[in-house]
């Protein structure tokens, strides 16, 4: 036990020793006033060792140009002699890098301190910082033909980003939570839908021996995966892939939300059609310990998107309201402990479906704004 703790010591003794010094190292900012000084500068950085600050080498550095870069301890004597030799204008920007260094460390960071917006934080606070911070994921386009989709995530970015500073509650939501959006989920897919099949649903992958191609995204998540309404048939517009996440859209969603888990509070994922605000579970009928209050988050919802242009939308579980899916995203994030997790099935009710005219584009949009805002308030409303 005690070498042990020797040896812990010895360890963190190397590791603060090991952290470069500049002890009695020199900035200096040199400045050449004409060509031959500036071929001197050049030739001194090339023999000697210049660590450049500005510019990033001596191969930029040109006539009446302020020079600023560091030389360690053994090299500034000879570093400032040959330029004093040479008449080259310098000045000495810290005689001791090391000291400021060291002040910095010491005063504008505090390891015991708490995250301060105007202070620097080391990794570990920013890391918790982010945490604190509330979050919702939105993921658009999982499915490929759903133009609508992605039109809406990138009608939120748009909209967040004019609205904030003017519209108070948008101000508020965006000072307090960060929003994470993808808005193509299924970039393959999506470009499919639109160069050879407008109606192509599933991803690009070529994943089996069968000819076949794509697997079904929202049917590919770790939950309940490949247990009911999803294929094992490659050739099926709902095959669920390989395996649960064998699809690196999946994995990379995925990946990013366990990464964020700490601050994720909402995940909300945007398809269409047929008016409905969905939340968990798909995978089967039962109620989640949630459902309560998610209905009543939905309801809220839902009555703000009516308000706007009177389009009704329903709410319900999806497996209840819409089908039965397993290996859906809605499951696997509220699985994830990410409660508030919803997907929405935006315009229209199967007039037009997946091939929604750009008229409505605009008035679909405002609705959703409406929506995704009355989930955020309720979410900043609740405890950590
Ligand atoms: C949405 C969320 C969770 C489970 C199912 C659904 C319905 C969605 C799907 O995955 O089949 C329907 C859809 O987007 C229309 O293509
Ligand atoms: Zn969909």
């Amino acid at each position: 036990m005690k070498s042990l703790l020797a040896l812990g010591l010895i360890a963190a003794a190397f590791v603060i020793s090991s952290a470069q010094s500049f002890d009695s190292a020199k900035v200096f900012r040199a400045k050449p006033h004409n060509e031959k000084q500036v071929n001197i500068m050049k030739y001194l950085a090339s023999i000697l060792q210049f660590n450049f600050w500005y510019p990033d080498s001596e191969m930029h550095i040109v006539d009446q140009m302020e020079v600023d870069f560091h030389v360690s301890a053994d090299q500034s004597n000879i570093v400032q002699t040959l330029m004093e030799k040479n008449k080259i204008q310098y000045e000495v920007l810290f005689p001791n890098l090391q000291e400021v260094i060291e002040k910095q460390v010491r005063k504008e960071t505090n390891s015991t301190s708490r995250h301060s917006y105007t202070k620097y934080n080391e990794w570990h606070k920013v890391g918790k910082e982010s945490g604190r911070r509330k979050a919702i994921f939105m993921d658009c386009g999982i499915h490929a033909r759903e133009w609508i989709s992605p039109a809406f995530c990138q009608w939120f970015l748009k909209e967040a980003t004019r609205t904030y500073g003017k519209d108070k509650n948008m101000t508020n939501i965006l000072d307090k939570m960060n929003f994470y959006i993808l808005p193509v989920f299924n970039i393959d897919g999506y470009i499919w839908s639109w160069t050879q099949n407008r109606l192509w649903r599933k991803s690009r992958s070529n994943t089996s021996s069968s000819d076949c191609v794509g697997v079904d995204l929202n049917r590919n998540f770790d939950l309940a995966w490949s247990t009911v309404d999803s294929s094992k048939n490659p050739c099926k517009e709902t095959y669920c892939g390989s395996f649960a996440e064998s699809e690196p859209e999946t994995k990379a969603v995925t990946t990013f939300i366990r990464n964020h888990l700490s601050s994720i509070k909402a995940y909300l994922t945007m398809h269409s059609y047929s008016q409905m605000l969905l939340f968990p579970y798909g995978y089967t009928y039962e109620e989640t310990p949630d459902h309560n209050e998610l209905n009543e988050v939905a309801k809220e919802a839902v009555k703000a998107i009516s308000s706007l242009y009177s389009k009704e939308y329903k709410y319900g579980s999806s497996a209840i309201t819409i089908y039965p899916s397993s290996g859906c995203s809605e499951d696997w994030a509220y699985s994830q402990g990410i409660k508030y997790s919803f997907a929405f099935e935006l315009r229209d009710k199967g007039k037009y479906g997946f091939l929604l005219p750009e008229s409505q584009i605009k008035p679909t949009c405002q609705e959703i704004v409406l929506a995704v805002k009355s989930i955020a308030n309720y979410v900043l409303n609740q405890a950590l």
